[in-house]
């Protein structure tokens, strides 16, 4: 072996309600923006594909779990759906859900994997969205509300809990890019997102930290890009700099330091766009920070200075500030269209080690996503993705040399565990260690990178 991780190593996948349980009309389940948006726009979805069936987690947990098990797993991060457990958003508590999530903690458990909760992983609850979203103070009571039932309801037995999965997406996808619902694009009002997600985040931690639940941590799960400028020129270093500061530190500063880098503050202020704040606020995010951090890593950020002075008519954006580049030589993965470069992991995680008190973390998710994997599928009923083997075993040597040179990492979770349905890419892209057909009933094989995935586990390392 050459390289070993250290003992009790968390080694498991990820995933998120929305995109495995299906059931999406069943159990009770409120509608979530993406059962309204599929139902508005489903051409906006990847083969027309939305949220309502993905892959039957629902129904089939007991047998996934199995396989989970059978893979090596001592692990695994789910997600609550929101909608799922309180219907309304803020109102009654769906006992169906609880059954149902109390179902699946249980099965873990008894199969000694441990569970990891994500509380808020894109789906916001229809009604919730109703009343604006994370634009709304009410929601964001409401979801402070929605946590401390979650942590009163299964908190005996879950340990390790995560407010948030990658805040930024959202305010990304749903009031910058227009790749989630709402599709706004207004910069004042992803401010203000953004910042009420951390107000929720750190009402979340206090109503935790209060509830003293035995063993109990909480944290929150970014992904994290690191940010590269294309030459040492100050012009690119500082336009660097400030997509470091648009996409990473905007979340991982206030959460784990419990502030907002005066950086941003400043740059905010100039442009005219700090959000609307409450008497307390800063108190509360100094004092609810995370115990833990979860880090999803797919891709660096290419960053040199802007070309052309912005058009001043157009809506203002982040890129203002910056422009993307394509590095020579680069490697992508074409079906994502997201450059691989392992080595940003290591840099990500040294960058907590000597920047953020070396917090407790984990790489909560990395994994590759591979268009048309049926044609990989040998005689003996395997799909033989050596690609992703390579993918997580080069990753992880860099993961590997930070915890050598002292990075506090204890463990890794792929993206993810079985095909699931991806936001409006749908099935297009596969990620699983274990392959969902979608044309015989949703049968689960394991993938060669399974059965790596499990050596994995054994040895501790490869
Ligand atoms: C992360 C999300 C996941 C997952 C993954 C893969 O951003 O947390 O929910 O979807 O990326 O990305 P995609 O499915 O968009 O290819």
């Amino acid at each position: 072996i050459l390289y070993r991780f250290p003992d009790g190593f968390w080694w498991g996948s990820a995933t998120s309600a929305t995109q495995i349980e299906g059931a999406a009309n069943e159990g009770g389940k409120g509608p979530n923006i993406w059962d309204y948006w599929y139902e508005k726009e489903p051409n906006r979805f990847f083969n027309g594909v939305g949220p309502s069936v993905t892959s039957d987690f629902y129904h089939r947990y007991k047998e996934d779990i199995a396989l989970m098990k059978e893979i090596g797993h001592n692990s695994f991060r789910l997600s609550i759906s929101w909608s799922r457990l309180i219907p309304g958003g803020i109102g009654d508590v769906n006992p169906t859900a609880v059954q149902f999530y109390n179902n699946v903690i249980n099965e873990l458990l008894e199969n000694e994997i441990e569970p990891f909760v994500t509380l808020f992983h894109f789906d916001m609850p229809l009604a919730m969205q109703e009343l604006g979203g994370w634009e709304s103070r009410d929601v964001v009571d409401a979801y402070a509300r929605y946590a401390k039932i979650c942590f009163e309801l299964f908190g005996d037995r879950v340990k390790k809990w995560f407010t948030h999965n990658e805040p930024i997406v959202p305010v990304e996808g749903g009031y910058l890019y227009d790749f989630h619902y709402p599709n706004i694009i207004d910069f004042q009002r992803a401010v203000q997102v953004a910042y009420h997600t951390i107000i929720a985040h750190a009402k979340a931690v206090q109503v935790f930290k209060q509830m003293n639940i035995p063993d109990g941590k909480i944290g929150i799960i970014l992904n994290l890009t690191p940010s590269y400028p294309r030459s040492s020129h100050p012009a690119d270093v500082k336009a660097a700099h400030i997509a470091d500061l648009f996409f990473n530190r905007s979340f991982l500063d206030p959460a784990v330091k419990g502030e907002y880098p005066q950086d941003l503050v400043d740059l905010l202020r100039e442009y005219g766009y700090l959000p609307v704040t409450k008497e307390g606020d800063q108190k509360l995010i100094k004092e609810n920070t995370v115990d833990i951090l979860g880090i999803n890593y797919y891709q660096p950020r290419r960053v040199k200075a802007k070309e052309h002075l912005p058009n001043p008519e157009a809506p203002f954006m982040p890129d203002r500030f910056f422009d993307y580049y394509a590095m020579p030589g680069r490697k992508m993965n074409p079906h994502r269209g997201w450059e691989i470069y392992e080595k940003g992991i290591y840099d990500i995680l040294m960058n907590v080690k000597e920047n953020y008190g070396n917090i407790e973390c984990f790489i909560s998710e990395n994994g590759m996503g591979v268009e048309g994997e049926e044609r990989f599928r040998d005689e003996d009923g395997m799909i033989h993705d050596d690609y992703r083997i390579e993918f997580i075993r080069e990753h992880l040597k860099w993961v590997h040399k930070a915890i050598q040179e002292g990075a506090n990492v204890k463990g890794y979770h792929v993206w993810t565990f079985m095909d699931n349905w991806s936001w409006t890419n749908a099935y297009k892209n596969r990620y699983g260690l274990v392959a969902v057909d979608l044309e015989n009933n949703r049968k689960r094989t394991i993938k060669k990178s399974g059965y790596w995935f499990k050596t994995l586990v054994e040895n501790n390392g490869f």
